[in-house]
């Protein structure tokens, strides 16, 4: 019998194959955890003073009341759009904050913590989601699409896993040059559906391309769950094919995230090739303000994930340790609150509308003849007919 025909069958038949062994989740990769249950940790694996700590506790904290705060101004229609990273707040600032000044880091769409965390003044921030004079993108980007050359935080862009091959080649790159740099990409799970996901790991995988995949495992790519994004057990077992370094981690223990992220840059560092982090967290709220996850999300699996939210956690770790009491926490989520009003009123004093130019400028060094002739069709449409530009004059 031909191997073709033992396969279909005796009768020609596909012969029903028996489906792969699954290996269960935590045998696959176990979770790898630094506070433990009782808001204690490992004494071994805490790094940071108890002032980064703290400082660390206090960016966690502006991020959440940014993104209430930013969700609030987008329901009052004072902005258009937002997309915020509630609940993953230990994903974002435990991979950033063990990072190198040098470094260049490749955000996804949630991590604006990463950016302000660079350097990017708060009030720049919001006045890039109200497209006003401040906006530092110049209205060439979507609202919530920001990038921060002086932090090295590269653009962030809507389409999925695009950023991973640039992390790639800008820490290959960075070899050549020898120049000691390590790239971060942060990307949800529903990316490693995409190409570049594939591309990504595979070339820095053969050169050993001195790169960090954060993998921020939300759970859900917008309403899709990720049981049907993939049939693998885990993400981190993805990094076995090719051929780097795979870890799960706890993405809502921000000790944990901190620790496995400083281990894969320095293995990096020294040569020894890219890892993959998986970060297990959760979307606690909706994909973006233009997503209703009570569309498709059954309430009692949400709940459960409020327990862990990454920030009670730090809190309860800090608090036991003696890094932080009742009045200090609730000192620095009132300053943090009118930190965030002072950036809302700054970038509100903004004219509305930068000028008109703007939108042609920083394309290219110098503008080209399409972009001239774009322009100037622009003036000709507007003298013609003020409603061209969103009901200028009108
Ligand atoms: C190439 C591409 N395909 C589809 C989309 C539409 N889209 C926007 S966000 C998203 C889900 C992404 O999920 P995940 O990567 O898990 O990140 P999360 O939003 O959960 O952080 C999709 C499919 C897109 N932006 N780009």
């Amino acid at each position: 019998m031909s191997p073709l025909a033992r396969r279909r069958g005796a009768n020609g038949s596909a012969a029903p194959t028996a489906p792969p062994a699954a290996v269960p989740e935590a045998e696959a990769y176990p979770l790898a955890r630094v506070l433990r249950d009782d808001a204690t940790a490992d004494p071994a694996e805490v790094t940071l003073s108890d002032a980064e700590l703290v400082a660390l506790y206090r960016w966690m904290v502006l991020n959440r009341q940014l993104d209430e705060r930013m969700v609030g101004l987008q329901r009052q229609g004072r902005i258009g759009f937002y997309i915020g990273s509630i609940g993953e707040e230990a994903a974002v600032f435990g991979t950033a904050s063990a990072m190198a000044e040098q470094d260049w880091i490749f955000p996804c769409y949630r991590e604006h913590g990463a950016a302000l965390l660079r350097g990017l003044p708060l009030a720049t921030f919001v006045c890039d989601l109200l497209g006003n004079a401040g906006d530092a993108m110049l209205g060439h980007q979507m609202p919530c699409h920001e990038a921060w050359r002086p932090g090295r935080f590269a653009s962030i862009s809507s389409p999925i896993g695009t950023q991973i091959p640039q992390a790639v080649g800008a820490a290959w790159a960075a070899r050549i040059r020898r120049e000691e740099m390590v790239s971060l990409v942060y990307f949800g799970e529903g990316a490693t559906s995409s190409n570049d996901f594939h591309t990504g790991l595979n070339i820095a995988g053969v050169h050993k391309v001195p790169v960090v995949f954060a993998c921020r495992n939300n759970g859900w790519a917008i309403s899709v769950p990720r049981e049907r994004q993939t049939a693998a057990a885990t993400i981190a077992q993805k990094a076995v094919a090719y051929g780097l370094h795979g870890e799960r981690v706890d993405g809502n223990d921000v000790l944990a995230v901190h620790a496995a992220t400083r281990r894969a840059r320095e293995r990096a560092l020294r040569g020894e090739g890219p890892s993959l982090l998986e970060l297990v967290t959760y979307r606690l709220e909706g994909h973006s303000t233009s997503d209703d996850p009570r569309a498709y999300r059954p309430p009692e699996e949400v709940e459960p994930w409020r327990k862990k939210d990454p920030l009670l956690r730090l809190e309860a770790f800090l608090v036991k340790r003696g890094a932080l009491d009742a009045a200090a926490g609730a000192r620095l989520a009132a300053e943090a609150r009118e930190q965030v009003q002072r950036a809302v009123q700054e970038a509100e004093a903004h004219p509305a509308k930068p000028p008109l130019e703007t939108m042609f400028e920083g394309v290219y060094a110098e503008p080209l003849r399409p972009q001239r002739e774009q322009l100037e069709e622009l003036r000709r449409a507007l003298a013609d007919d003020p409603r061209v530009a969103g009901g200028r004059g009108t």
